[in-house]
């Protein structure tokens, strides 16, 4: 059945809204410190932050160098669960070393 104004016509549809959200995201951030080796710093980056070797090898030379360097950016609930992670992984081997969360 044909509806008036229905027929493929220049009037305005009426597109509603868009509400889906982009997630809000969060940097996970590794801090520099006397104690952490290296190696173990390497090796967190690339377990729990996913990075290969030779990015892994620079983000660490970045929070070596620099103080502080970004792992990544994620979700609040996943950035809270890698900071917990690295803690976790650290004093099973006894290093201080230090991760925080910040507004991406
Ligand atoms: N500064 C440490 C050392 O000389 C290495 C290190 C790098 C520690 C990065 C923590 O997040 C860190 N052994």
């Amino acid at each position: 059945m044909a509806l008036p104004g229905k027929q493929g016509g220049t009037e305005a549809v009426h597109k509603p809204k868009a509400t889906t959200k982009r997630p809000e995201l969060f940097h996970v951030v590794l801090l520099n410190d006397d104690y952490t080796t290296m190696e173990f710093v390497v090796h967190v980056l690339e377990s729990v932050f996913s990075k290969g070797p030779a990015k892994a090898y620079r983000i660490m030379m970045e929070v070596h160098t620099r103080g502080r360097g970004i792992c990544g950016a994620y979700t609040y609930e996943v950035a809270e669960t890698k900071v917990a992670t690295v803690h976790d992984l650290a004093r099973a081997e006894g290093f201080p070393l230090q991760a925080g969360i910040e507004e991406a």
